[in-house]
């Protein structure tokens, strides 16, 4: 079977992410049409739109390849080749009209993410990378912030969608983060959070609770960007998992509240 080229897959990585990041856009008047409403989360029908637009896009170029998306999966176990789509990240936000959310659109290998793209329609941005490629901004080379200490540092996290209860592992990693590091803040798109560690407007990320299609773009790109990632599958959530990401001064620190926590 001949190797796709990963500039191929890139490329299509951007042209699936801007479909979808475009259809959301372009329709934000619907942004308060919902499928489901829970204690701490929103699916909206745009979300399920702009999975579609970005799985027409891929599946016209490479039809039997697998689509891992949040909203729907279309898995072809005979394809090496998996598309893993978050078509809004940021989904509160976006239905609040908060510019702080993005499409993303991620292509494992034999499980391994190698390409990947995150696009933020709000601020006409394009996060990209490939994993013979630095990742880039909008074309132009980033890296992540050489911050080497946790009290000197800005952490993003956020708190899970699936909160119960009142002794939550997400409320003493918040409060353990909030104690050690400089600032915290929390801004409602993993993705978009992790793009912000790869071009060094913060400093790490950190958050329990989050999905591949979360991460797996973003993940990438902090990579390509110079960024360690930890990543711990959640026991019997699929797909879930905790997420950390920073430069190589940061990780051991964040490693550290991680374990004390769980
Ligand atoms: C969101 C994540 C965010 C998390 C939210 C939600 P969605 O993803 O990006 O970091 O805190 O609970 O999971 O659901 O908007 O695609």
């Amino acid at each position: 079977m001949n190797d796709i080229p990963l500039s191929h897959l890139l490329d299509v990585a951007i042209c699936a992410a801007e479909a979808a990041g475009k259809h959301a856009l372009e329709n934000k008047e619907r942004r308060t049409e919902t499928n489901e409403d829970f204690a701490h989360d929103v699916k909206l029908v745009l979300d399920v739109e702009s999975q579609k637009k970005a799985e027409t896009m891929i599946l016209s170029e490479f039809p039997d390849h697998g689509i891992l998306g949040e909203e729907d999966e279309t898995p072809n176990h005979n394809s090496a080749y998996e598309w893993v789509i978050d078509p809004i990240d940021g989904t509160m936000n976006f239905s609040h009209g908060f510019e702080y959310w993005c499409s993303s659109v991620a292509v494992r290998k034999n499980q391994k993410v190698v390409a990947g793209c995150v696009y933020a329609p709000d601020f006409n941005t394009f996060y990209t990378a490939h994993i013979e490629e630095t990742a880039k901004v909008n074309g132009v080379p980033i890296q992540v912030s050489p911050t080497e200490s946790l009290q000197r540092a800005m952490i993003f996290t956020g708190l899970s969608k699936e909160m119960e209860g009142s002794r939550e592992p997400h409320l003493d990693m918040f409060r353990m983060l909030a104690l050690n590091s400089k600032k915290v803040r929390i801004n409602g798109a993993a993705a978009l959070d992790l793009c912000r560690v790869a071009d060094g407007t913060c400093d790490g990320f950190f958050e329990t609770g989050i999905y591949l299609w979360d991460y797996a773009a973003a993940g990438l790109i902090a990579e390509q960007a110079g960024a360690l990632m930890a990543t711990y599958p959640r026991d019997g959530v699929p797909h879930g998992a905790t997420v950390l990401c920073s430069n190589e001064h940061l990780i051991e620190g964040l490693r550290a509240i991680y374990t004390k926590c769980i």
